[in-house]
């Protein structure tokens, strides 16, 4: 069931070497005196390191360790929009990153774990929801305020693409376990990503997975892969170009979809090639949330020469097509992105997302920090 009304309002509203065998081979190296390698303080420490060394490697599985280095963040490519300039110098450190997108299979574990409800499974508390709208805006009736998400639902022939409301709906009954609604399910997805994820949501995820959210700038140089200057994590090469670097979209968005790179909707994650650092679906497949603060005036109070180190974005979201909402910057595209649109499986394109909203195209990855 669609409900176009309260879909408007919620889009407006829009991460010492004392072992046992370290001590074998140093007492073969100095004798006697190497009794004394392993004293019980010594002891201690070295099976709490060792503990900690298997419960590191756990935590990093399916991570990879991205290395610290200076770029400059922003615009790449021709299609860059005005909030991706100016280019300005970043510095970011090391750290773990996910090689894929959270999972179906990864959310299903947290959630049985724990209990957890996202958002979208949740009743719609409507004093909350009213912060996002204009003042004064009409509480809707009861019965219209179910939970529920935005799901992908063009209308025939659009041909205007300023008027996003022709291709989203909130529905009813939709969330990660029915990304299209109701009716929907994810059986037989469990690598594909997760969505109707908000940022409350990944972050509940990230907390039980002893990890967090990436900063824009963390994500966007993860993304790039090693490359320097180049639109997209695989280089230059054009998306539309077979065989495909990522799931997109092929044809006219948003009435013709042609499917040529396999996937109408998500795909399975690490479908296509992985970045220069082993990383999936930088570009595509969902869209990945960040920590930082939408707003879409911040490159422009930048310093295109000052470096910024480890920066967390912006103070203030502002995001001029809904600004009674806090937004959050997304990254990557999705399935939907093409070149005739938002082309965001650039490097550098940055979108708002509603703190409190769930879509059928964004997921996220998690980061760890390098102890
Ligand atoms: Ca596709
Ligand atoms: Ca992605």
């Amino acid at each position: 069931m669609k409900f176009k009304f309260l879909g408007t309002l919620v889009l407006i509203a829009f991460f010492v070497g004392c072992n046992s065998k370290e001590a074998t081979k140093k007492s073969a190296d100095v004798g006697e005196d190497a009794k004394d390698c392993c004293p019980p303080s010594g002891g201690r420490a070295a099976l709490l390191t060792e503990s900690n060394a298997d419960a590191v490697e756990g935590a990093l599985k399916g991570m990879v360790k991205i290395p610290e280095g200076t770029y400059m963040m922003g615009a790449e490519g021709k299609l860059a929009l005005p909030r991706e300039y100016p280019k300005h110098p970043v510095h970011v450190n090391a750290f773990y990153i996910d090689t894929h997108e959270v999972t179906n299979a990864d959310f299903r574990k947290f959630a049985e774990e724990t209990g957890y409800k996202t958002i979208a499974e949740r009743p719609i508390d409507w004093e909350e929801l009213k912060k996002l709208l204009p003042p004064g805006t009409s509480k809707p009736p009861d019965e219209n305020l179910q939970p529920g998400s935005m799901v992908f639902t063009p209308r025939p022939g659009i041909k205007d693409l300023t008027d996003f409301y022709q291709w989203w709906d909130y529905i009813y009954g939709a969330n990660w376990l029915h990304p299209e609604g109701p009716d929907s399910d994810i059986e037989g997805k469990d690598d594909h990503p997760v969505v109707h994820i908000s940022v409350a949501d990944a972050q509940a995820y990230a907390k039980w997975a002893g990890k967090r959210l990436p900063t824009e700038a963390e994500w966007e140089w993860a993304a790039r892969g090693g490359l320097k200057d180049k639109t997209y994590p695989w280089g230059d090469k054009d998306v539309n170009e077979a065989p495909y670097e990522c799931n997109s979209w092929q044809g006219t968005f948003p009435n013709t979809n042609t499917v040529a790179d396999g996937f109408e909707r998500t795909a399975p994650v690490g479908s296509f090639a992985p970045n220069g650092y082993g990383l999936y679906d930088m570009g595509g497949n969902v869209w990945e949330i960040t920590t930082d603060l939408f707003d879409v005036n911040y490159y422009k109070t930048l310093s295109t020469e000052e470096l910024l180190d480890n920066p967390k974005g912006s103070v203030r979201s502002f995001n001029p097509h809904a600004p009674y909402g806090e937004h959050t910057v997304i990254k990557g595209g999705s399935f939907l992105c093409n070149d005739s649109y938002c082309a965001s499986y650039r490097v550098s394109a940055r979108m708002p997302l509603e703190k409190d909203s769930g879509m059928n195209h964004v997921g996220f990855r998690l980061v760890k920090d390098i102890p």
